[in-house]
């Protein structure tokens, strides 16, 4: 079985010749035209982008190269990555060899600990961690090659290694984040043998193995959500510039770090707490309809739920809910999670704006970690993020396979539009 760069090394000529060919024989073909409301509307459903990786269907949710995320529940994420990369799934033999080239990468450089040290306490956890990935770009050698002045065909190949070495080294870097941040004690050095949802695990301080297993479904989940959603998006614009992937991961993660994108599952948990606090304990479902309205009433969204693209209950919820029924159906926590899955799309149906009332992958998730004794809220954003670095980073080595040029659309002024529809 190749390896990943085999994997890749392969499957780029034939990428690069059908793109080559697709834009030389069908350049003018129109794909999509665009509306005003498109224009003031965040673009949704534009297509101007190219996302090989996966797509989003909007009832089935997460398509991981053809690929359903429900077919793919019980792999790690150093699978995943591969195959967001290359279009197949290692075999057996590759993926113990995966996973020990993740584990020889893993270990965090001193440095960035004394970054993170320097740091004020009251810095957000999505702040420090995007800091440490900045830190850790002194490491990048793509910037290297790129000085020492590579060709554009050898700039997957270092795209390739800047990614391995960074998605191998982020759960150290988001423990760290971690322990500085809550005052858990030393450092917890990654250990190359466990895969890399227990090593995130292990380095966070809990080797319970279903904390180690919840982890692997965790990083497995959030992977990737096709190019068009902020944190793809950004990545994929100033990875264009040929800023390196450090550089383009921690943009694409401050993105990610907005409350409409992944910093919900902050907040859906902290809307589940604010219910078990006011019903002192797991409420009736009556009391969930009171509370849902009391959030719609005040202006506010229902964190969790709605979603740009899907118009089903996500898939990952799904998982992560079927985790919760299976291990701790019991907890007030979980059982809060699942008494708003009952009744809160009905809620936010009788509200009548939500295009989707249906959870999305961050309903459920939060109330997971806390289980296993992740309480602090404000840094569920880093999971998702070592996660959804898989996508961002499997995107990027893609775009320079096939030589993506900069990005860069026309803007006009107001006055322009108005002048286009006759308003002026
Ligand atoms: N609660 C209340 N109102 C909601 C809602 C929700 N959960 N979801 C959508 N709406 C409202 C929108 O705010 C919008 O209202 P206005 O017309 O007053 O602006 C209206 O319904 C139509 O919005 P939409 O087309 O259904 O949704 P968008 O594509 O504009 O936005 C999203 C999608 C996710 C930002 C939105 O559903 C939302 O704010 N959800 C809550 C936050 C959340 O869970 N985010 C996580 C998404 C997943 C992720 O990226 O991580």
């Amino acid at each position: 079985m190749p390896t990943i760069k085999e994997a890749l090394g392969a499957l780029v000529p034939k990428m690069q010749s059908e793109i080559r060919e697709l834009v030389k024989n069908h350049a003018d073909h129109v794909v999509s035209e665009v509306t005003i409301k498109q224009v003031y509307g965040g673009m949704r459903g534009v297509k101007a982008l190219v996302c090989d990786t996966s797509m989003v269907d909007p009832i089935d949710g997460l398509i991981i190269r053809g690929i359903p995320l429900g077919q793919l529940f019980d792999k790690f994420p150093e699978e995943i990555f591969y195959l967001l990369c290359t279009g197949e799934l290692p075999a057996e033999d590759e993926v113990d060899a995966l996973k020990a080239n993740f584990g020889q990468r893993a270990t965090m450089p001193d440095f960035v600990e004394d970054v993170l040290r320097a740091l004020p306490k009251t810095s957000h956890p999505m702040a420090m961690f995007i800091c440490a990935i900045a830190a850790l770009e002194e490491q990048s050698y793509f910037r290297k090659r790129y000085d020492e002045g590579m060709t554009r065909d050898e700039m997957w190949e270092a795209a390739l290694e800047d990614s391995l070495n960074l998605l191998a080294k982020l759960p150290a870097l988001a423990a760290a984040v971690y322990r500085i941040k809550y005052d858990k004690g030393d450092l917890i050095p990654a250990d190359p043998s466990l895969h890399m949802g227990a090593n995130f695990a292990h380095m966070l301080g809990n080797d319970d193995p279903d904390f180690y297993d919840l982890l692997r479904l965790y990083l497995t989940l959030h992977c990737d959500h096709e190019g068009g959603n902020v944190s793809a998006f950004t990545a994929h614009v100033v990875g264009s510039a040929l800023s390196d992937p450090y550089y383009a991961v921690a943009a694409g993660l401050s993105g990610l770090a907005g409350p409409l994108h992944g910093l919900a599952n902050q907040e859906c948990l902290r809307f589940i707490h604010g219910i078990v606090e006011k019903y002192d304990g797991a409420p009736t479902e009556e009391q969930m309809v009171e509370y849902a309205w009391e959030v719609l009433n005040s202006g506010r969204v229902v964190p969790g739920y709605g979603h740009a693209v899907l118009r089903a209950t996500d898939p990952r919820f799904t998982a992560f809910h079927a985790f919760g029924e299976a291990h701790f159906p019991d907890d007030p926590v979980f059982k809060t999670v699942a008494t708003a899955f009952k009744v809160i799309p009905d809620v936010l149906k009788e509200h009548g704006k939500a295009a989707n009332p249906y959870p999305n992958v961050d309903a459920g998730s939060g109330a997971l970690l806390y289980y296993y004794g992740i309480t602090e809220m404000e840094f569920y954003t880093v999971f998702f993020s070592v996660s959804r670095a898989m996508g961002l980073l499997s995107q990027l080595i893609l775009s320079r396979a096939w030589w993506e040029p900069i990005t860069r659309p026309k803007s006009h002024t107001t006055d322009w539009y108005k002048e286009k529809v006759g308003m002026a």
